[in-house]
């Protein structure tokens, strides 16, 4: 017999939802600001070990975000194997010399000058851990059948977004990397062809000499990014 497509609606009392006072609410809202917005991007990277298990509690963290259809199109492939990281660093620079050689274009080129960037990554040998991000355009459900993802772009820039949050939270730095076209990191991390990696997500600890480029810290203010409606 062949596994059901679809489940029936089970509802559950929602079980650890937690209420705060506005003023909570607030002093909270504020706490996180305050943390998240010390998150910066990070090119320099120390060799410094992180321990495996907060990079896996991490991943359980952005393994919580919502998903179309809750199929959860992610897969998070963690190398910290010294070779595997050369073969990443060294396909990563091949793309990255064609791309500052002049595919990029100049308008984007012109773009990326503020940020410093070249086509050379030795943080993708330094760094403890390098996550790739992968999404799913199908994959098996917990009976094993192969079903069709939804919303995948959404939901894996929510997992990691989430995943993002929780290494800074818990003390780490990281760069969004992408190499692109980045179907290499397929191969290396043998993962199907039916997902596509999405980013690759350097972690660990920052250089003691790490710079950020002043660019980076100018955001824009609130009242740019926002319009209320009341
Ligand atoms: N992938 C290249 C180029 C690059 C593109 C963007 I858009 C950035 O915000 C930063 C870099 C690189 O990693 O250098």
């Amino acid at each position: 017999m062949s596994a059901p497509l679809t489940a029936d609606f089970v509802p559950i009392p929602l079980p650890d939802f937690v209420e705060h006072s506005p003023d909570d609410m607030q002093r909270r809202a504020e706490a996180f600001y305050e943390g998240l917005r010390r998150r910066h991007t990070v090119r320099e990277f120390s060799s410094r070990p992180v321990p495996r298990s907060v990079i896996e509690t991490c991943l359980t963290a952005a393994g919580t975000a919502p998903s179309g259809a809750n199929h959860q199109p992610w897969h998070f492939s963690v190398i910290g194997n010294p070779a595997m990281k050369s073969r990443i660093r060294a396909a990563a620079e091949e793309e990255e010399r064609a791309f500052y050689g002049g595919r990029a274009g100049v308008e984007w080129l012109a773009a990326l000058k503020p940020l410093g960037t070249d086509q050379d990554k030795p943080f993708l040998d330094i760094a403890p851990w390098l996550i790739c991000v992968f999404g799913a355009r199908k994959s098996r459900s917990a009976d094993g059948v192969m079903r069709k993802n939804y919303y995948v772009p959404e939901s894996v820039s929510i997992a990691t977004g989430f995943l993002i949050a929780a290494l800074h939270h818990a003390g780490l730095a990281t760069l969004t990397h992408t190499p692109a076209p980045m179907s290499f990191l397929n191969e290396i991390c043998g993962r199907p062809e039916t997902e596509k990696p999405y980013i690759l997500l350097v972690t660990g600890y920052p250089a003691a000499s790490a710079h950020i480029p002043q660019h980076a810290t100018e955001k824009k203010p609130l009242s740019e990014i926002s319009t209320f409606f009341e």
